[in-house]
């Protein structure tokens, strides 16, 4: 009821709504709307009171808690439901646990995440209220060898959702991050369960720092990481932000169901690639292979041509690629 009283005083913002009319809209009584608005403002949305004319919403707070509204709205199918959070172990993790019963587009959010993962068990750090920590439930008919292609998606979804809301050049380093300035903006977390030519569903993790200040950083990560408040110098909608990228991931997901392919995806993800044509490092546990990157094939997986000239196809699961002496 929270979200839908809510939702009323966001879509009357600077008006006045009578009490009156709450209680008859959502058949509640006064005295459980005085204790929403409450509750509201506890929240730290600023909201008049004035006898006889009601309750308007003056400000909003720097939360994503009213972005659940307009991605509701939105008539999606990613975000046909989201689980909002102001604080989680992981939203990854979340979603593992409700995705058997959840539907195929269910997206859970969180302010702060106190167990953000990434790869290979690393840790992704999450501070709170600066960035976006999604998760996105998928049940695609697919094999679970094609769970790489999601990535992808996500990966182009996520440009195309940076370029619509802020103005800056933005790449893509094979397979999970996306980069500004030779650092990472964002990194991307797939993962599957199903056996092994069956797929239960797919969790599409991802984080993108967005108004954290150098200063929320750890200090082994400066070198590596930047936040788009940081690169253009102000702080940035996060849910203009999160609105745009569920609805660029929504379009090139059920373009993928259609086609059920990703040519076209690995075409422009190609464009952004600050890996294609370098001198990299791929690792993968313990082995470190150096060589040039020399294409994508139809599926994103890296055609990678040896120091000795072979040629060989790197799957995304489980490498690191980096720069000879860089982090790109
Ligand atoms: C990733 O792993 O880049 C995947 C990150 C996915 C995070 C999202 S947030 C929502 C969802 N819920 C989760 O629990 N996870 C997903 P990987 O390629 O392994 O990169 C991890 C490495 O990036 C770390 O070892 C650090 O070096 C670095 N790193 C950690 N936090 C970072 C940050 N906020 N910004 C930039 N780099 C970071």
């Amino acid at each position: 009821m929270k979200k839908e009283i809510l939702h009323k005083l966001i879509k009357n913002k600077g008006s006045f709504i009578s009490g009156q009319d709450i209680s008859n809209e959502f058949n509640v009584t006064r005295a459980a709307i005085w204790k929403y608005i409450k509750q509201l403002k506890d929240d730290g949305y600023v909201i008049e009171s004035v006898s006889r004319k009601g309750y308007r919403l003056i400000s909003e707070p720097d939360t994503l808690e009213s972005v659940v509204i307009d991605i509701e709205n939105s008539h999606l199918k990613v975000g046909s439901r989201v689980h909002y959070f102001k604080k989680i172990d992981s939203t990854n993790t979340y979603a593992k646990e409700i995705a058997n019963t959840a539907n195929e587009g269910e997206v859970i959010i969180s302010e702060l995440q106190t167990e953000g993962r990434g790869r290979l068990g690393r840790q992704w750090e999450s501070p709170k209220n600066t960035g976006i920590f999604m998760s996105i439930i998928l049940k695609p008919n697919i094999m679970p060898i094609d769970a790489p292609k999601i990535t992808q998606i996500a990966a182009l979804a996520t440009v195309r959702a940076i370029e619509d809301t802020v103005s800056c050049k933005v790449g893509i380093k094979w397979p999970n991050d996306i980069i500004i300035d030779n650092k990472k903006v964002c990194g991307i977390l797939t993962e599957i369960s199903g056996e092994l030519n069956s797929l239960n569903y797919i969790i599409v993790g991802i984080g993108i720092n967005v108004n954290q200040r150098l200063e929320d950083f750890p200090k082994d990560l400066l070198k590596m990481a930047i936040s788009l408040k940081e690169y253009i110098g102000k702080c940035v909608s996060r849910k203009e932000l999160t609105v745009n990228l569920l609805r660029n991931f929504d379009k090139l997901y059920k373009e993928f169901i259609i086609n059920k392919n990703i040519k076209e995806v690995v075409e422009e993800c190609k464009k952004y690639s600050v890996t294609l044509g370098k001198k990299v490092k791929v690792i993968s546990g313990n082995n470190v292979l150096i060589g040039e990157a020399i294409d994508f094939d139809e599926n994103g997986v890296l055609i990678f041509k040896k120091e000795n000239g072979e040629t060989v196809k790197i799957i995304s699961g489980e490498v690191s690629v980096r720069g000879l002496d860089n982090y790109v």
